[in-house]
């Protein structure tokens, strides 16, 4: 009985939440552009960089937490340049970056008043690189997204999660207040101090698994962003179902709807826009022995897929310690930059196409133009179960050539000029 009545009272302040947090038009025409922007370059880039394995480093080698912090004042990225970094994003076709402000080791990418463990105050580089990469946002059109993270391994006052068991840090001295009260103060400053931004995208829910009833008090952080920039969008990477007040959907390292990698286990895909994150080696931060690059064709091809399957897509580099972009990185960016010059088209504000996605390819779609992507065919003929439509004209994307269609009680079938080959075989419906 009792658990009966507490399983209700849960669902009602779910539903009062849920009921509380009403879009604005800001958010709505925000949610819109999300979509249309399709494409979208992740950066994982800290202090961790420095050690060359990957951004858990700390956690993953029990690094002392007082002892990790010497690393700042040796933290001096020469080559940075923030804007030969987003005109290679721009180049690539990407129309957002999702920048790690702070990440689990508890370093700030930016200049905080809350403490001096920031890239300004505690490092002999002194320069505020987010405020350099918003400026050059700005300058080439590139909406800023930031993430920032949850967790913290350098704060004794975050409560001790999952993660960062063995660094060291007092376990007895948590309080939570007080370190919500430093994310907020950081919180408005990212909101503040840099310009528009496209959206936060937090990441850390994850590490209180074992304390179920633990309170992130979300709703206070969601409604100050939402406050302070109205049009700023709201992600959470716990990988459940959205939660109230957000106003996007992300999957770590799969499409929406597959569970590869483990992180998706059951997630329900809500009505919100969808965003898959992936890297483009193993890890997300530099690690000077992952060379496991996922090739162009593949991550081309998960654009495409991601599109087919109404999400946006978003390909990882984790920058060098100097500040540069890794060489494999930038060779795939520049094949990217060429698909996406000749094909974006076919990307780019549209929404996943009325056919669902097959084994062969996926549908994408603008109006009346369904855009079928075939990426694994070995046929001339290529069936649509596609009903509901009626197809006034098909064509090749390349080339313009016409297409035979025919149709029987169940579809239609494409009548193709050759077998499809290459990462991406077009064909343009026009419905009526
Ligand atoms: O722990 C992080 C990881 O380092 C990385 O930031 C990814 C990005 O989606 N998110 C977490 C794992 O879920």
């Amino acid at each position: 009985m009792k658990k009966i009545s507490t399983l209700l009272l849960l669902m009602v302040a779910c539903l009062t939440a849920s009921a509380q947090y009403q879009a604005s038009p800001e958010i709505l025409k925000a949610r819109t552009e999300f979509q249309d922007n399709k494409f979208g370059i992740y950066i994982h880039w800290g202090l961790y960089s420095m050690l060359g394995n990957g951004e858990w480093v700390m956690s993953n080698r029990n690094i002392n937490y007082k002892e990790y912090t010497h690393l700042a004042d040796g933290f001096y990225p020469s080559k940075f340049d923030a804007e030969e970094w987003v005109k290679a994003f721009k180049a690539a076709g990407a129309r957002y970056v999702t920048f790690t402000t702070r990440h689990h080791d508890g370093f700030s990418m930016f200049k905080t008043s809350a403490n001096n463990y920031n890239i300004v105050d505690g490092t002999p580089f002194h320069r505020d690189v987010l405020k350099e990469l918003a400026d050059a946002c700005q300058k080439y059109g590139i909406k800023l997204h930031l993430y920032y993270s949850h967790v913290d391994w350098s704060r004794p006052d975050y409560p001790q999660g999952w993660s960062g068991m063995g660094i060291g840090k007092p376990k007895d001295q948590y309080n939570y207040d007080s370190y919500l009260a430093f994310m907020k103060h950081q919180l408005t400053e990212l909101l503040t101090n840099y310009g528009p931004i496209g959206a936060i995208w937090f990441d850390g829910y994850w590490d209180q698994k074992n304390n179920p009833n633990f309170d992130w008090k979300l709703d206070e952080q969601y409604s100050l962003i939402h406050r302070l920039q109205p049009g700023c969008l709201v992600a959470n990477n716990h990988h459940k179902a959205p939660k109230p007040g957000e106003d996007l959907q992300t999957f770590e390292q799969d499409l929406p709807g597959q569970n590869t990698a483990g992180y998706s286990k059951g997630t329900v895909i809500g009505q919100l826009p969808l965003e898959t994150v992936m890297t483009m080696n193993k890890v997300w931060g530099y690690d000077i022995t992952d060379k496991k690059y996922k090739s162009s064709e593949y991550i081309i091809q998960h654009i495409i897929k991601a599109a087919g399957n109404n999400a946006n897509y978003v390909i990882n580099i984790g920058p060098r310690p100097d500040g540069k972009l890794p060489v494999e990185a930038v060779e795939r960016l520049k094949a990217i930059g060429d698909w996406m010059g000749r094909y974006g088209e076919t990307i780019y504000g549209t929404r996943g196409g009325i056919v669902r996605p097959h084994d062969w390819g996926v549908t994408t779609q603008k109006g009346n133009t369904l855009y079928v992507h075939i990426m694994n065919c070995q046929d001339r003929a290529l069936f649509l179960p596609l009903t509901e439509r009626r197809v006034a004209s098909a064509r090749m994307f390349d080339g313009h050539q016409k297409v035979r269609v025919s149709k029987n009680a169940e579809g239609v079938t494409l009548e193709l000029p050759a077998v499809p080959k290459g990462v991406d075989t077009i064909v343009e419906l026009t419905l009526k």
